[in-house]
């Protein structure tokens, strides 16, 4: 196939991003993560979405976990803890490195760009992992004790807040990273993957930079979305209780609704089968499959359904 432009966030995102990077020849795929999770801590910059992305793609994933290095260790947690520093967001001590060595890039003058590819060649990957913008785009979760950045929603308050609205602050103004704009562009492009993320944390953040529904809506390319709904709910993360405070139903309509003319295809889980009849019949096409990716076979198997799914698209 050409060109294969992948979106993600992180967990579920990065699952089907390492399924894609199997499959395909590392020239014909470039991966854009959402960088609206990043965050300064502790002096460092930490982007999440990105960390998973590469850990998954590196082989370096904590499957259990769902975030971070696995066999990781926690001694630095532990002293910051002894040292009264804050404590409520974990850093593994080999997840620390990777904050180090990109916080240090970053200070000598690297874009997140040039420190995402540098620091992700390092680690022997070879498709390109790009941050969806090298300008700061910052999801603010709105809740009834005011506006809360990313992280402060997610890990420190375990998304207990009820939830009333999303920004992304910086996002309308920021540039796609030039290697995102430079796919958008690309004459061979030959397919869009939405990966199985949070439509509305992880998604929406790349959707919103300057430009890039318009590019998107302007190229004859098929775009495929992975659905993150499972049986009527979100397996993981807080999509399933989001959706509920953001009043919608949590269901495959409303994610077709919410991404509305962007896509072209819908690839839902088989335990939703019921809802292909009703998508079809507002004009989606529908793949129905096992979507849960629990290790490389079921990664693998579902990237090869995306890009049939695309296929069927072009024609
Ligand atoms: N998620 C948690 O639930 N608790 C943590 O302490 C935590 C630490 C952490 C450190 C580095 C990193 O790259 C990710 C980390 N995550 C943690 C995951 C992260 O907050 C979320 O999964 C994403 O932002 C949502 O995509």
């Amino acid at each position: 196939m050409s060109h294969v432009l992948a979106l993600s966030g992180g967990v579920g995102g990065a699952k089907l991003a390492a399924g894609l990077a199997a499959v395909l020849a590392p020239e014909d795929l470039t991966i854009v993560v959402n960088t609206g999770d990043d965050f300064e801590h502790l002096g460092l910059t930490v982007c999440p979405d990105i960390d998973s992305v590469t850990y998954a793609l590196a082989g370096l994933n904590d499957t259990e976990r769902g975030w971070g290095v696995k066999d990781e260790t926690w001694q630095a947690m532990a002293m910051l803890r002894d040292l009264g520093a804050p404590d409520w967001f974990n850093l593994g001590d080999r997840d620390l490195g990777m904050h180090l060595a990109r916080s240090a890039r970053l200070r000598a003058g690297e874009s997140l760009s040039e420190a995402t590819e540098a620091l992700t060649r390092s680690l022997g990957i070879a498709p390109r992992v790009v941050p969806m913008s090298d300008a700061p785009v910052r999801t603010q979760i709105e809740t009834e004790a005011g506006w809360l950045e990313f992280q402060h929603y997610f890990v420190r308050e375990q998304c207990r807040p009820v939830a009333r609205a999303i920004r992304f602050a910086g996002g309308g103004l920021a540039e796609p990273s030039p290697a995102f704009a430079e796919t958008l562009a690309r004459p061979d492009l030959g397919a869009v993957i939405v990966c199985p993320s949070n439509p509305f944390l992880s998604v929406d953040p790349i959707l919103a930079l300057a430009g890039v529904g318009e590019a998107l809506q302007a190229r004859d390319v098929p775009v495929v979305a992975v659905s993150p709904i499972v049986g009527g709910t979100a397996i993981k993360g807080p999509l399933a209780k989001l959706m509920g405070e953001l009043g919608q139903p949590v269901s495959n309509a409303a994610i077709a609704a919410h991404y509305g003319a962007l896509i072209d295809h819908l690839v839902i889980d088989s335990s939703d089968r019921a809802e292909a009849e009703g998508l079809r019949a507002a004009g989606l096409s529908v793949t129905i499959t096992h979507t849960v990716m629990c290790d490389a076979e079921d990664r693998e198997r579902l990237a090869r359904v995306a890009l049939s799914a695309a296929r069927t698209e072009t024609g």
